[in-house]
């Protein structure tokens, strides 16, 4: 049969109204994305590829079983354009090739991994059905586990750990900042879109990590000799507020009408250097100084050879991430 490009309309629940690319197979729509790499939805339930007659996907709720699918789809594309688009990367595997998202997964599943078996990553609808962990910030963190499972390959354990869990929590934001949706309005907290637990609160904060205080328990705001025993979403904390420390600054900001409060563990205030360069710097210490075993001095030698080949040794937004890292308690 003969397969045509589309450009599909579609209603999320989280992304409200969305362009989504789809693909003509004979006469019935598929939700595949041949301009990224067939990037495809795909229903758990059947673990057939979402379908339409019309390519006019989902009505914004969940009673509508597309509506997951748009989210997923446009979460996809967003991750996929950010890192096209900002380092030249085709992909999660940097092949061109796109990835496969399962909806509805579960009976009220609360949670979304990647698997790199499957190069797919998949999704819950959420407590109650109601409010599918398909949000930006959770679509690019869970793309970016199988980016660094094909680049450093950080091991899922111990400060590696940690520090896997805030390239996925960084990436994220990323990408929601990178799509700047009035739908999503970008911030550094996590998940607080699909409000997993129902209270309006974040999974995670980066300007200040401790106050997660929900499931895992609390993250670390200050690397300690402690960090690795944590579960990687608790020892991300560190990593997670480097990140925000060094595109923010420390101290009160308001920021798309988030207000944010990051202190520093020496008290030092710091200046933020801006998001895009903090990103800039720590997908290159990622793809090219990062290994299996890189642990929290690890990250801090990796992201100042980042920041020195970026922007000079000994430049201000090199001598930031030094300042930036010591807030957290890594020195050297
Ligand atoms: N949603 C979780 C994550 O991507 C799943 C897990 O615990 N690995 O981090
Ligand atoms: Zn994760």
């Amino acid at each position: 049969s003969v397969e045509q490009i589309h450009a599909g309309t579609g209603t999320g629940q989280h992304n409200g109204s969305v362009r989504i690319g789809t693909t003509l197979n004979g006469d019935v729509f598929e939700l595949v994305d041949a301009e990224r790499g067939n990037s495809a939805a795909y229903d758990y339930d059947t673990r057939e590829v979402v379908t339409d007659d019309d390519d006019v996907w989902g009505d914004g709720t969940p009673a509508d079983r597309q509506t997951a699918a748009v989210d997923a789809a446009y979460g996809a594309q967003q991750t996929w354009d950010f890192f096209q688009s900002r380092y030249g990367r085709a992909g999660i595997a940097g092949d061109g090739v796109g990835a496969r998202s399962y909806v509805h997964v579960g009976d009220g599943y609360v949670n979304a991994y990647w698997s790199d078996a499957c190069f797919c990553m998949s999704y819950g609808d959420g407590e109650n059905n109601e409010r599918p962990l398909t949000t930006l910030d959770i679509a690019g963190h869970e793309m970016t586990h199988g980016i660094t499972a094909a680049t450093a390959d950080l091991i899922y354990s111990g400060e590696s750990g940690g520090l896997n869990e805030a390239t996925s929590d960084i990436m994220g934001t990323a990408v929601e900042f990178f799509t700047n949706s009035p739908k999503d309005v970008p911030d550094y907290l996590i998940a607080e879109k699909a409000d997993v637990y129902g209270t309006g609160v974040p999974l995670r904060y980066m300007d200040q990590p401790s106050k997660d205080d929900v499931g895992y328990g609390a993250s670390q705001d200050y690397w300690s000799k402690d960090t690795k025993y944590l579960d990687p979403h608790q020892s991300s904390g560190p990593a997670n507020h480097f990140f925000y420390l060094l595109s923010e600054g420390s101290g009160k900001k308001t920021i798309n009408g988030v207000r944010y409060d990051s202190p520093t563990a020496d008290g030092k205030a710091v200046s933020g250097i801006g998001r895009e360069s903090a990103t800039d710097i720590w997908y290159r210490a990622l793809t090219v100084y990062m290994t299996s075993t890189t642990d929290f001095a690890g990250a801090r030698t990796a992201t100042l050879q980042a920041a020195a080949d970026l922007y000079g040794m000994g430049s201000a937004k090199y001598e930031t991430v030094g300042n930036a890292w010591a807030a957290v308690n890594v020195g050297y």
